[in-house]
Parts: structure tokens; sequence; C-alpha cells
């Protein structure tokens, strides 16, 4: 079968929607971003607050012309925003203990020791990225805000996570409506640093390039059912790993309670399951580990995801292969 890689196209994939072929190809999705960046909606904590916007567009400023292969751009916050994060930062880390993953209980001490976490500091991006690249092969970029779902899924297949690096608002330290640094580096990063996630999450990655409008669809629900919301057994416990729950103190405490409906986790029905985003979620899915994850939406996306190509990627080039199956 033929191979190319780089910039020769092959014939099935140049009908498939566009996608990045090497890391540097995903420098075009800095100015593409759907929401936020730097305009706040009327219902967010730091609308009326211009001191807050100005922080926003200077943040966001940054992330825009950040292009690939520089250093990730180093923040000065200031002593509002670091104890913003102390406050998140102490009642999460606390929650940890009996609400993690093993995973992430495993992980957050060597950030603590290696990327200066701590209660009085907010990690910098480019400490937290080459400790990932060294633990998982995963690196972040910055982002000013919210990407397409097929952008932030394609950047996925490359182990690239898009990262914000503005906080929430002072005024509500335990709400935000938007991922922010606090979510990115207490709930993501964590996981990342884990072989077993971090090959299950590049899988979902890999099956979103050239993927119909449907399918980028169904993989971002399966993306928010695991990576952003999942829960994962463990022995006789169910503990959380997702994200979004890791980041928020309330529905942390929330989902592993018996108010929540939990069902075993089947990238099948995740697909297409409904979901509330501004209230906490009345279904979670159970992964039973990361490992069988993996194979679970690899079997996913061999059996309903149709492209005529295959594609396949080349860590020793950090490129993806494109493969013709007809
Ligand atoms: N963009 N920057 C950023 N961060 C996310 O977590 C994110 C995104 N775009 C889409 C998205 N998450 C999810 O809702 C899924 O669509 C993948
Ligand atoms: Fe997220």
């Amino acid at each position: 079968s033929a191979v190319s890689s780089g910039n020769v196209d092959l014939v099935a994939a140049q009908n498939a929607p566009w996608f990045p072929r090497k890391k540097s190809d995903m420098d075009t999705f800095a100015e593409k971003v759907m929401e936020y960046g730097d305009e706040l909606d009327a219902d967010h904590p730091g609308f009326t607050d211009p001191v807050y916007r100005e922080r926003r567009a200077e943040i966001t400023r940054i992330a825009k012309t950040y292009r690939y292969g520089q250093e990730l751009p180093r923040i000065k916050y200031t002593d509002k925003e670091i104890q913003t994060w102390g406050i998140v930062y102490n009642k999460l880390t606390k929650m940890y203990k009996t609400h993690a993953c093993r995973e992430h209980q495993y992980v957050l001490p060597l950030l603590e020791h290696n990327c200066a976490y701590a209660p009085d500091n907010i990690p910098q991006i480019e400490d937290v990225s080459r400790f990932m690249k060294e633990s998982t092969g995963w690196t972040l970029r910055p982002v000013m805000g919210l990407l397409s779902s097929r952008d932030f899924l394609n950047a996925l297949a490359f182990r690239v996570f898009h990262s914000t690096q503005y906080i929430r608002h002072h005024s509500q330290p335990l709400y935000t409506p938007e991922p922010d640094v606090c979510h990115e580096l207490l709930g993501h990063v964590p996981l990342y640093a884990d072989p077993d996630f971090a090959d299950f999450s590049q899988e979902i990655g890999l099956a979103s390039l050239g993927a119909s409008d449907d399918d980028v669809e169904k993989l971002a629900t399966i993306y928010w059912f695991t990576v952003e919301f999942g829960l994962c057994r463990e022995g006789d416990n169910i503990k959380a790993f997702g994200a979004g729950l890791l980041s928020s103190f309330g529905e942390l405490e929330y989902c592993l309670s018996d108010k929540p409906q939990k069902v075993p986790f089947d990238p099948k029905l995740a697909a297409t399951q409904k979901y509330p985003i501004t209230e906490y979620q009345p279904l979670y899915f159970v992964a039973n580990s990361f490992k069988e994850m993996k194979e679970q939406v690899r079997d996913y996306a061999a059996t309903h995801i149709h492209r005529p190509f295959a594609v396949r990627y080349n860590a020793l080039t950090e490129s993806v292969e494109v493969l013709d199956t007809k």
C-alpha cells in the first residue's frame, strides 16, 4: 500500500477534511478560537472587571503569536492570580486523596517536585511540557481559548495538548465556565504523564484525522465522557480521572456519591449519549482501565469510523503517515 507523509498528499486523503500532517501544521489553529479568547460572555465572572479583561487580552495575545518550536511563553503571574490558584490548589489536593484515581495521585507529587506545583506558585507550561515529554512524549501548546472539536482532537494525534494560561476570575475561585490554568494543570496534566492514558488519548486524536463532521462530534462526546468526566474502577471502588471532575470541587464530591447514574464505559454508547454542559452530569461512564479504554476506542474507530485511508503516527519524525486502504 502507498505511504505518504509530510507534504505529499495521497489521493484518497485529498477529499477528506484537512488535517495536520506535522506538528508545525498546528500553527494554523492559533487564531481559530471559537469562544472567549479575550472576549468574555456577559455571564462570565470577569465580564465587568476591566483589569481582568486587559490581563486576559495580554495572555491570549501571547498564545496567538506562539509558533511551533519556540520555548513556551512564561507568564509572570500576579499575587492576586497566585492567591486564586492557591485556594483552588489547597481545596482540590485535599480531595484527591479520596476521590482521584491512583495514576493522578502518583503523578501529582512528581509535578510538585519537578515542575514547582505548589499552593503559592502557578507552574509554567514550559516546565510542565518538558516533564510530560520525558514521561510520555506529550507536550503542551498555548492556546487563546476554545478550539473547534476537530482542531482540538486532531492535535491529540500528535500527543499535543492545547493549554490555556490565564486563570479564572478571583471573585469566584471555585467556578469557571471555561478551561483555565487550574483546569489544565491540575485536571489534565497529571494523566498525560501516565503511559496508558497517554496512548488512549492519542487514539481518539488519530481517529479524528480527516473524519467526517459527524464522526468528529462522536469522538468529541467520547472525549467528554472519558478525558473530561470519566470515572474508573479500582478494585471495589470507583474513582475520578476526568479533568472536568478533578478541577471542580463540587462535582468531584457529587460524582462519587449515589446521586448520578454510573454505567460501564462503552464507546459506542458514549459516542451518542446526550449531556448537559452547565450542570453536573446525570450520568457517568466507568472504565475498567486506561489500557482497556485504549483498546475499546481503537476497536470503535476501526468499526465505526469510515475513511478511505488509514493513518499512522511516526514518533521519529513526529508526523502522520497516510496509508492507502482501498
Ligand atoms: N479547546 N482549548 C480547548 N480546550 C478544550 O478542552 C477543548 C477545546 N475545544 C473543544 C473541546 N475541548 C471539547 O469540547 C471537545 O470538543 C473535544
Ligand atoms: Fe478540559
